[in-house]
């Protein structure tokens, strides 16, 4: 749904951002009345406005990762989503989510580290240099993409805030406001969003802080402003929205293992000979734009998909066991 076309609105309309959100938050401030009052039968446009406007351009990005493999479609990788704090189907997040205000935002460090506090969002992407990462990212669902997404390592994060040696693994939580995102009101999930990493997965370099993707701030249904992404595992590993990184001595619960832990076990890497109880994980469907061709040439998932030098991390262990 669009409020109006991005050409139809003059440039110093669209920035500075926080005109943008003060606009936005005015606009949710009327309520349906005023809204409908102020929109006539444009109700439903106005009520769901163009998410494009909420993103801001990261220039001068270097490309560090990359993979000759076609990359997905912007408007796939921003409508198609698993996002279930704004509902449970695919097309929920990109519908729901311009409710979110990912301006401003805290992550509150806790923990085992020594310099605990409450980092705002614009210090925290200031820590280390942006770059571009092209990753696969398998869902256990069956699909995967490949996005070009925008971060740092996670470590570079995890350095400056500095655990301390009791600091075994780290733990991610993700906003639950049901103000923001109505699907936190049905108990689909044991609310907030939890995952986490052991301290070696987390300081591995593939593991990245992640704000953007195209070379732009990430839209809300990508989890703005800040997230993971870790793509040797299935995509429900990788946080979105975080609030809260916890440094903790003992392996934290996580949100699908909590509902469903014979299906999702704490280490879910990708693993095609590892099958989830209802998919097979042998094969996937890329989403790359060749619309139902991806559906008949299904592609071989790689172990780790694909990004081998994650092995070292599980060397010794029974993938099966530790699934
Ligand atoms: N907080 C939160 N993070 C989440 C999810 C979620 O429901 N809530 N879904 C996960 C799943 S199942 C996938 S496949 C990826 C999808 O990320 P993307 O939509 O940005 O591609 O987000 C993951 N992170
Ligand atoms: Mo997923």
């Amino acid at each position: 749904m669009l409020i109006k076309k991005s050409s139809d609105i003059p440039s110093s309309e669209i920035t500075p951002k926080s005109t943008y959100f003060n606009r936005r938050q005015f606009m949710t401030g009327l309520g349906v009345a005023g809204a409908a009052l102020l929109a006539g039968d444009k109700l439903l446009d106005i009520v769901s406005p163009e998410p494009v406007l909420a993103v801001t351009k990261l220039p001068g990005l270097k490309t560090t990762v990359k993979t000759d493999e076609k990359q997905t479609p912007y408007k796939d990788v921003t409508s198609y989503n698993n996002f279930y704090e704004y509902g449970v189907n695919k097309d929920d997040p990109a519908r729901e989510a311009w409710r979110l205000k990912p301006w401003p935002w805290h992550v509150s460090v806790e923990g085992h580290v020594k310099k605990p506090r409450v980092y705002d969002i614009g210090e925290i992407m200031k820590m280390a240099t942006l770059e571009e990462r092209i990753y696969r990212h398998r869902c256990v669902e069956g699909w995967s993409m490949v996005i070009p997404w925008v971060g740092y390592s996670l470590s570079s994060f995890i350095k400056q805030v500095e655990p301390t040696s009791k600091a075994k693994y780290v733990e991610f939580t993700t906003l639950a406001d049901p103000q923001q995102m109505p699907g936190v009101r049905r108990a689909v999930l044991d609310w907030p969003y939890t995952e986490g990493l052991r301290m070696d997965e987390a300081l591995h370099p593939l593991a990245l802080l992640c704000f953007g993707l195209y070379g732009q701030t990430l839209l809300n249904q990508n989890g703005a402003p800040i997230r993971v992404v870790l793509p040797w595992k299935y995509g429900f590993k990788s946080c979105k929205s975080i609030v809260k990184i916890r440094f903790v001595d003992y392996e934290p619960k996580t949100a699908w293992n909590k509902a469903a832990p014979n299906e999702y076990g704490f280490y879910s890497n990708v693993n095609p000979n590892v099958d989830h109880p209802r998919w097979s994980q042998k094969t996937e469907r890329r989403i790359d734009g060749s619309g139902f061709l991806a559906s008949i040439h299904k592609r071989e998932t790689q172990m780790f998909n694909g990004y081998g030098e994650v092995a070292g991390l599980y060397s010794g262990m029974d993938l099966r066991k530790y699934f």
